[in-house]
């Protein structure tokens, strides 16, 4: 069962997706997920020029191996593009071993923890208002945790806020927000942390008050805190009680979560932007959070995302694995064999992908009452339909960036 052929496929159905497919001599393929938003095209060129060359003639069998033989014969190692290919071949493997094996990938780690993986979408607004209908819609559609992003008074444009909040009525679009704009310039937003600190409990009240104490809520401060200001949000917004709150710092500085723990109660989720076990090595060994964010995507797939949240385990630290419309339908099915076979699950982010994502992908996970199952077929349980694909060439996308009011670049 040797790789015979390798192909980099990028498509840009509703946003742009890198997708690796190998196939086997005898007849075998496998997909795997390299996407990296906004620097898609980087990934292609590493996995084209270095990667695929490698592969041709290797054992598909060898998952650990290939692995550790593509993260250590580069000698430089981690970093975001890097592990993002690392993570496409790994998640190729694990679907081709299915295959070879009959089985679903959930299979081949140890068979099903649970029934199905609990998931949270996002509903957002500028105003109130237009927050409660997206919640309402939300919870309508079928989800049972919802994360929670307000506009803030006197800024314009900000990170996690949807133009349409009843988006699947008014576009037959179902995601319902994309920050990457099609351009050939990243869009420039505006940030006030004062203003923000202030509008974010008023806003949490007025939801439980609207919806309750039962339904989980989730909130993501999108790297844009300072450790005092993110222990001071963390602190005012106890009283709500929030599932989590995500991404408070920057967090390259794994002790500046030491401060915000040491403040508050209400749970952290962190890493979306995290690569390798050794970015979580503090937060996890010190129990600064407790959620993993990272997508199989970009940490080096199933076997290097696998290591960290059995790590992350020892500490009762579970998963929350990334799963915004940037991780491509064969990177949520990993996602949700991984999930589903683990034993620290903890939450699932499914934002849903547009329709002609879901023809370019023709994908076996369920979505059901709230619950993502990734389905039996054996591997992965996606399929690329190529001729689809070929529709939607690259199209340049940039995620925006913050400037505030003097003009200083801040964090997005
Ligand atoms: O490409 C950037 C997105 O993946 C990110 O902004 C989404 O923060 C995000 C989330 O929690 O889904
Ligand atoms: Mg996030």
């Amino acid at each position: 069962m040797n790789i015979d052929k390798a192909e980099v496929i990028v498509t840009s159905p509703d946003r742009n997706f890198v997708t690796l497919k190998l196939t086997t001599d005898d007849g075998l393929t496998g997909l795997g997920d390299a996407t990296l938003n906004g620097r898609e095209l980087a990934v292609v060129s590493y996995l084209r020029d270095h990667v695929v060359p490698l592969l041709l003639g290797r054992d598909a069998a060898r998952i650990e191996d290939t692995w550790q033989f593509l993260y250590r014969s580069a000698y430089w190692r981690r970093g975001p593009v890097t592990m993002a290919a690392i993570a496409a071949v790994d998640t190729a493997l694990w679907d081709i071993k299915g295959k070879a094996a009959g089985m679903p990938v959930y299979q081949l780690l140890g068979g099903a923890s649970r029934n199905g993986l609990l998931a949270y979408g996002h509903a957002s607004g500028t105003t109130l208002d237009e927050l409660v209908d997206s919640i309402q819609h939300h919870l309508a559609q079928g989800y049972r945790a919802i994360r929670v992003q307000t506009g803030v008074p006197g800024l314009k444009s900000i990170y996690g806020i949807s133009s349409n909040a009843t988006f699947e009525a008014n576009s037959g679009v179902r995601y319902d927000y994309e920050p990457a704009q099609r351009g050939v310039r990243p869009k420039e937003e505006d940030w006030d942390t004062r203003s923000y600190l202030r509008h974010v409990p008023a806003v949490f009240e007025a939801v439980r008050n609207e919806f309750g104490p039962e339904l989980p809520l989730l909130h993501d401060a999108h790297h844009r805190l300072t450790p005092i200001q993110a222990a001071r949000l963390g602190k005012s917004l106890e009283p709500y009680d929030l599932f989590w709150l995500e991404d408070v710092t920057p967090a390259e500085n794994q002790e500046a979560l030491r401060l915000v723990r040491q403040h508050t109660t209400t749970p952290l989720a962190i890493g979306e932007i995290f690569n390798t076990v050794w970015d979580y090595q503090q937060v996890i060994r010190e129990q600064l959070i407790d959620y993993v964010r990272s997508a199989v995507t970009h940490t080096g797939g199933i076997t290097h995302l696998k290591k960290i949240l059995d790590y992350a385990s020892q500490y009762q630290i579970k998963s929350g694995m990334h799963g915004p419309t940037d991780i491509s339908p064969v990177g949520m099915a990993a996602a949700v064999h991984l999930g589903l076979a683990i034993h620290n699950f903890g939450i699932q982010e499914y934002m849903q992908h547009g329709t002609k994502t879901d023809q370019v992908f023709q994908q076996s996970f369920t979505w059901k009452d709230g619950f993502l199952h990734p389905g039996d077929q054996p591997g992965l349980g996606v399929e690329l339909d190529l001729d689809e694909a070929g529709k939607y060439p690259y199209t340049q996308a940039y995620l925006p960036y913050n400037r505030l009011a003097d003009g200083t670049v801040h964090d997005w």
